[in-house]
């Protein structure tokens, strides 16, 4: 626009100047007469070359927060961790030895104060012999485990004055029976002392006895009489022990 406006005043000071320059050199500028040079734009130009890249614009302002996601599946599980380290060893096994220890010592403690509070209720003797009088019911191999357990067995009467010494403590005690070691446990009919000893010429058994009843009667029992009946083993009853006075 700026080129067409100059346009104008351009053609018309070219006039002027031609005809100033033919009045004043005459012939000189004879053959460039009347010419008018009239003067037009050339031709747009070539693009120029690209400019610079601009330098980065400000950042913008933040953003509203968003909205709450919803809550995720939960994950697997994870890893197994590490072995612990090792423990300390145990050291109640010798303390609960010992106590088990202790409580076999009280239990034999209380049955052996048991045994004395009998002997302090009274023994029977003879010259040879201490008999005790165990009231505590037991089978006959039982008693005789206890009897064996201090030092002894169950009474074995092997003359007249030991016999009643036995009699004599039976009924004191206001009893009617009890075990006393004579048996045929290994032999039917073939009676011996418990502790194997055979029976010679004293024997008290009461008269049909023995009989072997119900083909059950292996074990003996003195009655307050004295006398002696064959009976079964398996029932409990009291009985009496024996000792040697030389061991006692
Ligand atoms: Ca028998
Ligand atoms: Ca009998």
């Amino acid at each position: 626009m700026r080129g067409e406006k100059l346009l104008l005043p351009m053609i018309l000071m070219s006039v002027v100047l031609s005809f100033i320059i033919q009045t004043s050199y005459g012939q000189h500028l004879t053959e460039e007469a009347c010419t008018v040079q009239i003067l037009v734009p050339g031709l747009k130009g070539e693009p120029g070359e690209k400019g610079q890249k601009g330098v980065p614009g400000r950042p913008g302002r933040v953003g509203p927060p968003g909205d709450i996601g919803l809550k995720g599946n939960r994950g697997d599980p994870g890893p197994q961790g590490p072995n612990g380290e090792p423990g300390v060893p145990c050291e109640c096994t010798p303390m609960r030895k010992m106590i088990g220890e202790m409580d076999i010592l009280v239990a034999q403690l209380s049955s052996e104060l048991k045994f004395i509070k009998n002997a302090v209720a009274g023994i029977k003797e003879t010259d040879s012999k201490v008999y005790l009088l165990v009231k505590e019911e037991k089978r006959y191999s039982e008693a005789e485990g206890y009897c064996q357990t201090r030092g002894g067995h169950l009474a074995m009467p092997k003359d007249e004055g030991a016999n009643a010494a036995i009699a004599g403590y039976i009924t004191e005690a206001g009893l009617s029976r009890v075990y006393i070691g004579i048996h045929d446990l290994e032999r039917e009919g073939v009676f011996t002392y418990v502790d194997r000893s055979p029976m010679t010429t004293f024997s008290k058994w009461r008269k049909g006895e023995p009989n072997n009843a119900y083909d059950d009667e292996d074990c003996a029992e003195m009655v307050a009489s004295g006398e002696w009946t064959d009976v079964a083993c398996h029932p409990t009853m009291y009985f009496v022990c024996e000792f040697d006075k030389d061991t006692v």
